[in-house]
């Protein structure tokens, strides 16, 4: 607060002089009189509400607000923000600012492509000859879920329960919910390395892979031992075997559903052991 201009009031109403060096204020007082000290400069900063997609642009508005009786000179505004993060411009002259009045500037905030799930703070600084004000801007970063847009596919359907049934936003582990996607349970699907998979339509960046289980008590065990299988290429009809030798693939195997962390792949599909997804 003392790193900026400032000015000091008594019970009053009356100015008080003071002095300032640096993030000292020096200036007489009374015994028991009591002071107000009102900055003379004031910064905030804002984006809009919500969440902004990775690879995204969010604008960020500056406002420099000059109090009392003190002008603000021309100044400069500065932006630090996280590693990745791109700000344009990242400085830029904010012009003089007199007495109880106010000036809005505004620079793009953009998410790295690769952004994760999370909260990030940018922080915008103003400059002028011997003083700096900064504040801090959260931006909200919101990875979407690709598999819901994406087309779902499996080797074999079991009544109505397709392969979309496991990218319809709902989780409902019942089968009787209609919500559950399953393969077929005769024995040459058994045979058959059962699969289900999305093809995202496009290479992106994933964070993670969610599997949910069924919940029905005495079908939890179908999904017990499964591989999560990433790409950028289609799998097309290559069996487990031939897909784990690919160079292209990353595989990972599950004795339970879970997270696996990703990276830039296309495809995701699941082999489960036995049928029945999400
Ligand atoms: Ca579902």
């Amino acid at each position: 607060m003392f790193t900026r201009p400032a000015r000091v009031y008594d019970t009053n109403g009356r100015n008080v002089t003071a002095q300032r060096s640096k993030d000292t204020l020096k200036f007489p007082v009374c015994p028991g009189g009591s002071y107000r000290i009102v900055p003379q400069v004031v910064v905030t900063a804002s984006a809009p509400a919500g969440t902004v997609l990775p690879g995204a642009s969010v604008p960020v508005t500056v406002t420099v607000q000059a109090r009392d009786v003190t002008d603000i000179p021309g100044t400069e505004l500065t932006v630090k923000a996280p590693e990745g993060w791109e700000i344009s411009p990242a400085t830029q002259q904010v012009a003089p600012v007199v007495a109880q009045s106010k000036a809005d500037v505004t620079f793009d905030a953009k998410a790295p492509a690769n952004a994760k799930n999370g909260t990030y703070d940018v922080t915008a600084s103003v400059t002028a000859r011997g003083w700096t004000v900064s504040v801090p801007v959260t931006i909200a970063v919101e990875v979407p879920d690709y598999a819901a847009s994406g087309e779902a596919t499996q080797s074999s359907t079991l009544g109505d329960a397709g392969a979309d049934r496991a990218i319809d936003g709902d989780t409902n582990g019942a089968y009787s919910a209609g919500s559950v996607s399953h393969t077929a349970q005769s024995p040459e699907s058994a045979m058959n390395q059962p699969r289900w998979q999305v093809d995202l339509e496009a290479v992106k960046e994933i964070d993670t892979v969610n599997v949910w289980n069924r919940t029905d008590s005495r079908c939890v065990q179908r999904l017990s031992d499964f591989y999560v299988l990433v790409s950028e290429q289609p799998f097309g009809n290559d069996d487990l075997a031939t897909l784990l030798q690919r160079g292209d693939v990353t595989a990972q195997r599950f004795t339970a559903p879970g997270t696996v962390p990703g990276s830039q792949r296309r495809h995701s599909p699941t082999m489960p052991a036995t049928s029945g997804s999400n």
